[in-house]
């Protein structure tokens, strides 16, 4: 019983966060609102991201991600996703 509730909530709170529009955007992520990110700033929503991490989407090395810089970043990872994607079969009747 618990557990459905936990669930149910937990599907509510999932569904809110994608109405209120993509989850670690740009400029959710730009906390101090300077225009770039920082690793901190990146970490703060996606704590996963390691040093050499980031190192590799700041193209020009200067430590802060760029609007451009995180764009290509999303989506080279967008591009490493669907190539670890398995391929589809063809959906036959
Ligand atoms: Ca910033
Ligand atoms: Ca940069």
């Amino acid at each position: 019983m618990k557990r459905s509730i936990a669930l149910a909530v937990f599907a509510a709170a999932a569904c809110s966060s994608a109405l209120a529009g993509e989850k670690g955007s740009f400029a959710d992520m730009d906390t101090n609102t300077n225009g770039t990110l920082s690793l901190a700033e990146v970490r703060a929503s996606v704590p996963s991201v390691t040093p050499e991490t980031f190192a590799a989407a700041d193209a020009d090395a200067n430590g802060e991600l760029t609007r451009a810089e995180y764009d290509a970043w999303k989506a080279s990872k967008l591009t490493e996703k669907a190539a670890n994607a398995p391929t589809s079969p063809k959906a036959s009747p």
